[in-house]
Parts: structure tokens; sequence; C-alpha cells
């Protein structure tokens, strides 16, 4: 991969160019492009080939929905530059930038002036992340979903996502079958459940929503000095979904007591204080808009990505690794017996969840 040859790619100002690698996702790879001459720095990444089959369908989705954030932000008198990701072409006015190797590469406007914490403490931190979240929600409400791509196909379709982690015991590609037992009969005793959210959405109980889909709290840019919630990033997943998996996603990373791959599990433990704050923020806008039974489903969509992350980080410890990135061996399972432990919190906590909810959203 010829680094500086995609920084030429991009119809960045003229003058010499910096790259720095920049942040800490799973999956794409993240550059800092900072130009002389010009205050504006930029995000360059490669876009992980392995999962996003289809990238041209992801940029897509990404152009549409921050074009109609942009148009509704401005409306509002908000800050179109901070407030929503803002693609920078190519040279040649593409969306993206395929290399010699196949990879895909895009670029943003980088907002400065932010950070991203992987685990926000401060109540006030976490519901500026519900607000802008449940802001994102509430923009999108009148955008067409079903004219968006899935992007990935059954991405939160937690019973499929179950049938994989079957298929990875099957291969056994790792040879770890034999260690895993308990974290798959934990899974296993839960498969009837994983079909809830989907069951509801058949029977009309819940509408299709333009949705974020990966909604760790640290794809949002803070304010350094405000302490404001600025934007919401990483638009990769959006795609038709239901508000369950954005608000549990959610609450699967920022109402934990510990970090997504904590080893020692008695530390991992639901913060329902936490849970409050970020669903304070979030249903402000949100609350008056939704129907009871979709203000219900968000409790569900807690437990329910929490227990999909585990099974998805299981399959992949399983599958050798291949999914998502790791920074020392077996991360992956303890990714998953994290996720699994505060699967087994929620399941506990679950009418609590209900209560402060409805509580919050007036209903
Ligand atoms: C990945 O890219 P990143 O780190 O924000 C993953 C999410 C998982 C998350 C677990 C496209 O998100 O679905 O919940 O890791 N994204 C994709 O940390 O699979
Ligand atoms: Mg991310």
């Amino acid at each position: 991969m010829n680094l500086d040859a995609m920084v030429n790619a991009f119809a960045y100002p003229e003058g010499a160019k910096t790259v720095t690698p920049f942040g800490n996702g799973h999956i794409n790879d993240t550059f800092l492009v900072t130009a002389e001459g010009t205050e504006d720095r930029y995000i360059l990444q490669r876009i992980n080939g392995y999962v996003f089959v289809k990238p041209a369908e992801v940029m897509e989705n990404i152009r549409h929905v921050t074009d109609f954030l942009r148009r509704k932000i401005t409306e509002e008198g908000g800050d179109p530059r901070r407030e929503t990701m803002l693609l920078i072409p190519a040279r040649n006015g593409a969306l993206f930038v395929t290399d010699e190797e196949g990879s895909v590469w895009r670029s943003f406007l980088f907002v400065p002036d932010t950070m991203s914490p992987d685990l926000p403490d401060s109540p006030e931190m976490l519901e500026e992340c519900g607000r802008v979240f449940g802001l994102f929600s509430q923009r999108l409400l009148d955008y067409p979903a079903d004219t968006l791509y899935e992007t990935i196909a059954g991405f939160h379709d937690t019973p499929h996502r179950m049938e994989q982690l079957e298929d990875a015991a099957r291969r056994n590609a790792a040879g770890k079958l034999d260690t895993v037992e308990e974290e798959l009969r934990f899974a296993r005793e839960r498969g009837p459940e994983t079909s809830a959210l989907l069951d509801q959405y058949r029977h009309g109980i819940l509408p299709l929503r333009v949705t974020h889909n990966d909604t760790k709290v640290n794809n949002i840019l803070i304010d350094r000095h405000t302490g404001k919630a600025v934007c919401v990033v990483d638009l990769d997943t959006v795609m038709p979904g239901l508000l369950a998996y954005d608000f549990g996603d959610a609450i699967r990373v920022g109402a934990s007591t510990a970090a997504e791959d904590e080893r020692d599990l008695s530390k991992v433990w639901l913060d329902l204080d936490k849970m409050q704050a970020f669903a304070r923020g979030y249903l402000r806008e949100l609350g008056p808009v939704l129907e009871k039974p979709e203000i219900l489903s968000l409790a569900k969509g807690a437990w329910m990505m929490t227990f999909e992350n585990g099974i998805r980080f299981l399959a992949d410890h399983l599958n050798g690794d291949v999914y998502f990135k790791i920074h020392r061996p077996d991360q992956n399972l303890d990714r998953a017996r994290a996720q699994f432990a505060l699967a087994l919190e929620m399941e506990r906590n679950m009418a609590r969840m209900e209560q402060i909810l409805l509580k919050l959203a007036g209903k």
C-alpha cells in the first residue's frame, strides 16, 4: 500500500502533507492528514474489505445520509462542518479511491477540538452521548429507511449470528473448541431469546428506522472545551434497522463499569445510573415521538446487542481472529466473556431498565 499515493488521490489543498495513524477502531485503518497552508485536517481511511464486501454501497449510504443531515443541521442553524461528517472527494470527484491491492480508501474532514473517550464516566457526558445519538435518529425519522443499502446482510439479525457461531464451532478452525464449552453453553441456552426483536418487527410492532448500528460511545465526538457532544461518526453501518440496536449498543459500552475486554469479570457490572443518564439524553428528542412498545424495546436492545457482540467475539475466537483486530492472544475470548457477564446483569435488571425508560419518556 502506498500511503503517499492515496494522500495525493484526494482533493486536499496543494502543499506538503504529514500522515499519522489515528484512533482505535476494530475494523478499518485510520490516518490523520495534516496539510501545509490550511488549518483543516483530514481523516484518511482504508475500508476493511473483509468486513465490507460492497464498499461502494457503504459510501453511497454515507453520502446520502450525511447530505440529508447537513441540510437539517443548516436549517436548524447548526454548524454543518462540525455536526456531521463531510466527505472529501477524490481529485477525480469520486467518493472513494481503490488502490493497487483493491482496497478502498475514503476521506473526511477532521473535526478539531474534540475527543472520543472509550468509557465516558461522568453522567453529564453520558447524557450528552445519549442526546447526540437521539438527535441523529430523530433527524433521520423522515428519511426513507428502505432506500438505503443493507451493506452487511443480517448485521443485527441475532439468530443469524447464532448460526454463524454454530458454524464456527463446527469448523473449529483455530482448534479452540474444547476450551470454550462453558461460553458455548451460555450462548446456546439463550438461543430462543435472540429472535425477540425481529419477531416484534415482523409483527408490525416495531418500525423500521434509519439506524447507525455501531453506536459504541467512542463513535461520538465530544467538544474538548464545552463537553457537548458534537457529531456522530463511523457511519459505515448506517442501514435500515431498529432503534433498539442503536440504543442497545450504546448501553452495552456506555453503561458498563468495565472495558469491553475486561478480564476480571468481578468488575463487569451494569451501572443503572449511567444507563439512566444516557437514556435521559437519548429520549429528550425521541421520547415524545416513540410509541410505548418501541420505548420498551430499547431495554431488550441493550441485552440483545450485548449478547450478540458476545457471540460474535466468541465466533471470531473460534475462527482464529479473522474479523476483529486483536492486540493480545485470546482477546476475543476475553471480550466474549465480558459481554456475557454484562448480558447476565442485564437479564437481572431488565424490569428496572424498562421502568427507567418508561418514566423518562413519560409513558
Ligand atoms: C466494530 O469499528 P468499530 O470498532 O467501531 C464492529 C461492531 C462491534 C464493535 C465491537 C462493522 O466496531 O459491530 O460492535 O467492533 N463493527 C463492524 O467493539 O463489525
Ligand atoms: Mg468505530
